[in-house]
């Protein structure tokens, strides 16, 4: 079985350690390796590769959507997917990312919660946040992308009109910034008093202190990179690619092995 993480860049994607940790310690032949997508056009022709199953990231989560025969759970409502199977005549599309976010946050029980960006990911975030009944505001640079949030009732506001009129137990970068620069992904001015005000700061961006961690840890807020978002994410995938197999995995193991493999 061959299973690949695709997207555009790829090389940085840390997916194939856990996975290929997870076949080994459980014994069973497989092999995931990552793939640059140059073109988006030439998504349907990844059919060619003969997959079993793949992981897809940035920028190609909501073609892959699009491309799906198929699409399940909390993936319906996000338009993007991170997770596809690949049967002889149809793609299956699943989302992983949503819950892989929520295991991590679970604990810190929030009512509350500010999520910085309204990418694909912002999406899987706030999907995943309102189904748990949790008050979720969308803050993004520009109004057009916060359109789609409006068209799910989501609270919303540009950098240009946002007054907190409240704190917010969460806040979340979900934006680039701090990844290949060293940006805040919001003004000073109005990050400052919203992180000092909170009660955990989280950046899905891993692999790297980004300027958003940096000024949370300056300011005493406990917080979190995304490194545990990936392998949760990577667990729950993982799960889908043996269970279309129907291959039994002791999850125990599956667990423990991509929690240390990092
Ligand atoms: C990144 C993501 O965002 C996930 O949705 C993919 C991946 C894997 C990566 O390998 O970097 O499943």
């Amino acid at each position: 079985m061959q299973f690949a993480v695709i997207g555009n860049p790829i090389h940085h994607s840390l997916s194939p350690i856990l996975h290929n940790s997870a076949f080994k310690s459980l014994g069973v032949v497989g092999f995931y390796s990552r793939y640059l997508l140059e073109n988006p056009e030439n998504f349907s022709s990844l059919k060619n590769l003969h997959l079993t199953g793949a992981n897809i990231t940035v920028p190609f989560k909501e073609i892959a959507f699009k491309s799906c025969n198929e699409v399940f759970g909390i993936a319906q409502e996000i338009g993007a997917v991170n997770t596809l199977v690949f049967e002889k005549e149809k793609i299956l599309g699943y989302n992983t990312d949503a819950l892989g976010f929520y295991q991590c946050i679970e604990s810190l029980n929030p009512k509350n919660t500010l999520i910085i960006g309204a990418g694909g990911s912002a999406k899987a975030l706030a999907c995943i946040l309102k189904a748990k009944g949790i008050s979720t505001t969308i803050l993004n640079r520009s109004q057009s992308r916060l359109e789609s949030f409006i068209a799910l009732e989501f609270h919303t506001a540009t950098f240009e009109n946002f007054t907190p009129k409240e704190c917010f137990d969460l806040i979340i970068n979900t934006t680039p910034a701090g990844l290949t620069n060293d940006s805040l992904p919001l003004d000073s001015t109005l990050l400052v008093p919203l992180l000092d005000s909170t009660k955990f700061a989280f950046d899905l961006v891993y692999g790297r202190e980004t300027p958003f961690l940096t000024l949370a840890k300056s300011l005493n807020i406990p917080h979190s990179d995304g490194k545990q978002m990936l392998i949760n994410q990577a667990i729950l995938a993982f799960e889908i690619f043996m269970e279309s197999q129907k291959i039994p995995i002791n999850k125990t193991i599956l667990r423990q092995s991509m929690q240390t493999a990092l």
